[in-house]
């Protein structure tokens, strides 16, 4: 552990939306003591989100920051928005992580050592991948709906990718991510495959992120919490959205003449 410090910054970037009822102060103002920056955004929340990411901060020494959006625009418009102000401030590394520690700060730090380790490595997706000795704990028809939706986000990408869907990504800084986060997400469902397909697949004029330079790392714990505002009929809409991230991939590759 220890990926503070030293000539790279690394920041983590919390959507929470009315999180009050499963937020974890101690646990966030621990992850603030591992990294240079944590970016809490705090997405149009009504309960008492608020006062605990002012917790956290306030318990940081600087180093967590609360951004307040003023109304709730979903969880890939919080992700963008504090993914471009980490860019804004200077990170090399930024990730962004969910409120709910389904994956745990350990497994996050994991993420960011494994990119840190290899500077041949862009991106670095946290799977699911249900192995012996590791602790997936997901209901099984989540596992399911989530195996259908990955392939066919692979397809989308046209990359073998196990899974697109998990609340724990880090990022290297560069113009790729830089114009991936510049414009809003055109459909919030699948705003994970878009973000990668912005990735791998740019427009002219930005250099991809070969897919070699992504890697996925399997999760040794994680926790399905309770809690969840995603409806199953949000896993419905991600599938038809991939039509679109597919649409686009098509578009921006034939500009580029490939
Ligand atoms: N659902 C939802 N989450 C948001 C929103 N804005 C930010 N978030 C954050 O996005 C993260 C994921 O939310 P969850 O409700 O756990 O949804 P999920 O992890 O995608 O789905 P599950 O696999 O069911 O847990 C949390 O950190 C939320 O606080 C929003 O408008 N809606
Ligand atoms: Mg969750």
């Amino acid at each position: 552990m220890g990926v503070r410090g030293g000539a790279v910054t690394v920041a983590v970037v919390v959507p929470c939306y009315d999180e009050a009822a499963r937020f974890d102060v101690d646990a966030f103002v621990s992850l603030a003591a591992m990294v240079d920056r944590v970016l809490l955004v705090d997405d149009g929340s009504s309960d008492g989100t608020a006062a605990m990411l002012g917790a956290v901060a306030d318990r940081s020494g600087g180093r967590a920051a609360v951004l307040h959006l003023a109304l709730n625009g979903g969880k890939a418009e919080a992700v963008r928005t504090g993914m471009l102000a980490a860019l804004d401030g200077g990170a090399d590394i930024v990730a962004y992580f969910d409120a709910d520690l389904a994956t745990p700060v350990a497994e996050l730090v994991r993420l960011v050592d494994a990119l840190q380790a290899d500077a041949s490595r862009s991106v670095v997706l946290a799977s699911r991948v249900g192995l012996l000795g590791h602790t997936i704990d997901r209901r099984l028809s989540r596992h399911y709906l989530g195996r259908l939706y990955a392939t066919a986000a692979s397809l989308t990408l046209r990359v073998p990718v196990y899974d697109t869907q998990c609340g724990a990504k880090v990022f290297r800084a560069s113009p790729a991510l830089r114009q991936a986060v510049a414009r809003p997400f055109p459909d919030p469902w699948s705003f994970d495959v878009e973000l990668l397909a912005r990735l791998l697949h740019p427009g002219v004029g930005v250099e991809p992120v070969a897919a070699d330079a992504v890697l996925e790392v399997p999760l040794r714990v994680w926790r399905d919490v309770a809690g969840s505002k995603v409806r199953p009929v949000a896993s419905i809409r991600a599938v038809v959205a991939l039509a679109g991230v597919r649409r686009r991939i098509s578009e921006r590759s034939a500009e580029r003449g490939g």
